[in-house]
């Protein structure tokens, strides 16, 4: 047997396999000396599976509060969209939030969902189409945090990007900056963007959010385990390790953490990683803001803050960027 402290014995690189980006993740990941692993790796097919039951879930808040924000102003947030516009959806999973501004779009020129999770994207086609025959559905399975490019033919359109569900909570305020710019660029030159923010609140709420009673977001968690032995060729026992969901009020973020409860070692492929008991993997970050931290980290991003839609209870909000076109004349 082979161990390593922290540290991996051969580089990301040489691995070789259908999925390389996501070997090279998970190496990378638990070769750190405090282990954590993206959390864009959660969505494979269970993954998104999980992830549609959480939505369903009596704790988790966000997704009825968000539908019933976008139910109650879609006519409004569509307002101003021109019939020949492309709407461009960042994480879009299900697409189910995509439906209520598509009623209120009927003649748009084209819908292009962009996901990691090739299963989302083409079971949301389906549904679509059969909805909205008319509407040219155009995914794009990529990830959207890394440089992209819309489909050629629909360069000139206008473009409204569509970022709900409080996925930019799950990158750092500095990475969301850098993500928010490039969406800038990327809906140039007279682009627009609708992002659904989750906002502060009790700590006790918010952990009850991201670990409940039922046990389902502990098995999105654990999935990802599931995910590397099968994909990697991994040794995890899911018995071994355990969900761990916590607020932590100086940076804002409730932490998901997947916790080692014996010393033991994984093997993955040919490399083993050594976990001591109690030390865990970091597995997701879900950043909170206040409406007005979340509009300077937009400006700072280039983005001009529009209008804002919350619910009643003040659990989650609806921004409206407007570009402040700088420097996106050219693209
Ligand atoms: N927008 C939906 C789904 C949110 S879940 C909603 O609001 O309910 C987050 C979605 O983003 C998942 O479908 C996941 O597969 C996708 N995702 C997460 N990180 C991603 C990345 N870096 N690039 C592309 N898709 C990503
Ligand atoms: C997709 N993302 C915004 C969800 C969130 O709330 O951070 C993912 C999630 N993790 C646990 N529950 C839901």
């Amino acid at each position: 047997m082979m161990w390593t402290s922290n540290k991996a014995l051969r580089q990301p690189e040489v691995i070789a396999g259908p999925d390389r980006e996501f070997a090279a993740s998970v190496i990378e990941g638990l070769s750190k000396p405090r282990k954590s692993l993206p959390c864009r790796l959660f969505y494979d097919a269970r993954g998104s599976e999980l992830f549609e039951e959480i939505t369903r879930l009596p704790e988790y808040y966000p997704t009825r509060t968000e539908i019933a924000i976008l139910g109650a102003h879609a006519a409004e947030i569509a307002s101003g969209v021109d019939d020949s516009a492309v709407l461009v959806e960042f994480g879009s999973g299900s697409s189910r939030k995509t439906e209520i501004l598509l009623s209120c779009l009927p003649r748009l020129h084209a819908y292009v969902p962009i996901d990691v999770s090739e299963n989302a994207l083409e079971e949301a086609k389906r549904r679509l189409t059969k909805r909205f025959p008319a509407l040219a559905v155009r995914p794009i399975a990529s990830d959207f945090s890394r440089p992209l490019a819309l489909p050629p033919d629909l360069g000139k359109a206008q473009k409204l990007g569509f970022f709900p569900g409080s996925t930019i909570g799950n990158f750092s305020p500095f990475a969301a900056r850098m993500l928010l710019g490039a969406m800038r660029r990327l809906l140039a030159p007279d682009g627009r963007l609708i992002v659904g923010v989750d906002l502060k609140k009790d700590a006790r709420q918010l952990v009850r959010a991201y670990d409940d009673a039922a046990g389902v977001t502990a098995a999105f968690n654990l999935n990802l385990l599931t995910r590397i032995n099968r994909e990697l060729e991994g040794s995890f026992d899911l018995d071994s390790f355990r969900h761990e969901a916590i607020y932590d009020p100086r940076e804002g973020r409730v932490e998901m953490h997947i916790v080692s409860i014996r010393n033991q070692a994984v093997r993955i492929r040919d490399l083993w990683f050594r976990f001591s008991a109690g030390e865990t993997i970091h597995t997701e970050n879900s950043y909170k803001y206040s409406i007005g931290q979340f509009q300077d980290i937009a400006c700072t991003a280039g983005w001009l803050p529009g209008r804002v839609w919350i619910d009643d209870q003040n659990l989650f909000s609806v921004h409206e960027l407007i570009s402040n076109g700088v420097g996106t004349a050219a693209i």
